[in-house]
């Protein structure tokens, strides 16, 4: 198996048994997958470098039928990996070993849209993109937008508390998500499907969820708010030379644009050397150290291109960008929003990529991309920085040939001690999966990850649910 070596040791948990698998087989005909070529996709994540060796994959329908499997799970001291679209980017979303790999790909039905409220109900296995179109027949949009929307599920997307191009203006899943239906790890349905925008009886327990990477059960349903398809949107693509030039505009940016700014992306001069060479993408303008995506989401389009207008005048006479492109019309939106969205795919086609998803305070996103590159010198085949300026993510890749141990050395812990010694985050987006689990003391006090602990030894005693992710191997209590 190729896990990193850093996978722990496979806990006592049963193995498939000709039984289980009848039960499976009875419980979900034709859609207990044994196939060994159909199983593969299932055991290996988007990235190609973590694999599992699960003999078994279940295709459930109904939250009934999870129901029905997590409690012979549970029973029978079965290992369950949930698994949405795949796209997890920290190995959490497949097996380590022979995990039974429990796929929401078919329960992909939306139950309701409330076109006053404009609260959303569906199953977890809806992908994103599908349900954005949905909602933009009916005037509406989803709070959240990834790279990663033609793949990914909301199931997936709440249980990473994905944050993505959108999380500036709308706000993250723990304010979006209205409710949750969850499967717990001995088949409980515990029913917190509420469509209510207030609810304060007692503890907001679907938050314990938002973020809980399969750990602590599977979602099956979400409702979701959803804001109205704004009439007039606007992206601007600039350059500029300095990151101090980027974050003035970043400023100028709020204070001119205010209420009809929906994102603040950037990217560095190397993502757009991937994007040149390996998706044959060229610039649309001319070259400059760092690229800015600014969109505007407003009601009025000759009030917004007023105010864009007036924001381009002051940002080119400050000097802060050098060179710039406006688009209104939608393929052109689309065309410079692939220059953000597509540098994660133009990555992979540069070698082994050791991935890095780290917040801080804003004005010092870009020293950590500029200390690595001093730090790893010619160690490293290309060390690039792109992000959400607006959240204060960077997204510090570094590429090389091979998978390199003494590289990745040479990065970790360095890169966890730069974001401790600035109290940022090692994980602002992506999660801990297998990849992080044991960083989390970087970021999380002893204690509170010790409460996190307690928690999942309380929701899941057996510890049937993604073993060996989100908490690290060792719990230290003082
Ligand atoms: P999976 O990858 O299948 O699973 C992810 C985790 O969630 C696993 O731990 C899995 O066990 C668990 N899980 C999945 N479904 C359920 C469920 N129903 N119940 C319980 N647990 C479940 N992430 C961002 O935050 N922002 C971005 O901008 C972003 N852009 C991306 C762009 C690309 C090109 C790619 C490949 C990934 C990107 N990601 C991004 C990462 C990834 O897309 C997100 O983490 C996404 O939310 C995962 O959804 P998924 O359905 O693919 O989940
Ligand atoms: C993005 O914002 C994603 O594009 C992916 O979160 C980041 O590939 C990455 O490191
Ligand atoms: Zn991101």
């Amino acid at each position: 198996r190729s896990s990193p070596a850093s996978a722990p040791d496979r806990l006592p948990f049963s193995r498939v048994s000709v039984e289980d698998l009848a039960f499976f087989s009875q419980i979900l005909p034709g859609r207990a997958i044994t196939d060994p070529d159909l199983v593969e996709s299932s055991n290996v994540d988007w990235l190609k470098s973590v694999r599992g060796s699960s003999e078994l994959l279940l295709r459930p329908q109904t939250t009934e039928e999870v129901s029905q499997i997590l409690r012979y799970c549970s029973s029978h001291n079965l290992a369950v990996n949930p698994q949405g679209g795949n796209t997890g980017l920290v190995g959490g979303s497949v097996p380590v070993y022979d995990e039974i790999i429990l796929s929401t790909s078919l329960m992909n039905n939306i139950h309701s849209f409330d076109h006053i409220s404009g609260i959303l109900t569906c199953q977890a296995g809806c992908v994103l993109e599908n349900l954005s179109l949905f909602l933009e027949e009916r005037d509406y949009i989803m709070p959240l937008d990834l790279g990663a929307k033609g793949s990914c599920q909301i199931g997936g997307n709440v249980a990473t508390n994905a944050g993505g191009l959108r999380l500036l203006r709308y706000g993250s899943l723990h304010g979006t998500v209205l409710g949750l239906e969850v499967v717990l790890a001995d088949g409980r349905v515990l029913d917190c499907l509420s469509t209510l925008r207030k609810d304060n009886t007692g503890y907001d327990l679907k938050q314990l969820f938002i973020g809980s990477e399969g750990t602590l059960g599977v979602i099956t349903a979400v409702s979701i708010l959803c804001p109205r398809k704004p009439k007039s949107v606007n992206v601007l693509f600039l350059g500029c030379e300095t990151f101090e030039q980027l974050l003035k505009a970043f400023q100028l940016c709020r204070g001119m644009l205010g209420e009809i700014l929906s994102a603040f992306e950037f990217l560095d001069s190397e993502c757009m050397k991937l994007l040149n060479t390996h998706l044959k993408l060229s610039n649309p303008i001319s070259d400059c150290s760092f690229y800015i995506v600014i969109e505007t989401s407003g009601s009025d389009p000759s009030h917004d291109a007023q105010k864009l207008h007036n924001f381009l005048e002051e940002a080119m006479k400050s000097l802060l960008v050098t060179d710039g492109t406006v688009a209104t019309e939608e393929s052109k939106i689309k065309a410079l929003w692939s220059m953000r969205e597509r540098v994660t795919e133009a990555l992979t086609h540069d070698g082994f990529n050791y991935k890095y998803d780290i917040s801080l305070p804003v004005e010092r996103i870009y020293q950590l991309v500029t200390d690595m590159r001093q730090h790893l010198g010619s160690r490293a085949k290309r060390v690039v920085g792109y992000g959400h300026v607006g959240d204060g993510n960077l997204h510090l890749n570094v590429t090389s040939p091979v998978k390199d141990p003494v590289l990745l050395a040479a990065i970790e812990p360095f890169v966890y001690e730069w974001a401790a010694r600035y109290h940022g985050s090692i994980s602002a987006e992506h999660g801990l999966g297998l990849k992080k689990r044991n960083y989390i003391y970087y970021s999380k006090p002893r204690p509170a990850v010790a409460l996190m602990g307690n928690i999942k030894a309380m929701l899941d005693p057996k510890g049937i649910l993604n073993p060996y992710k989100t908490l690290p191997d060792q719990l230290k209590q003082h």
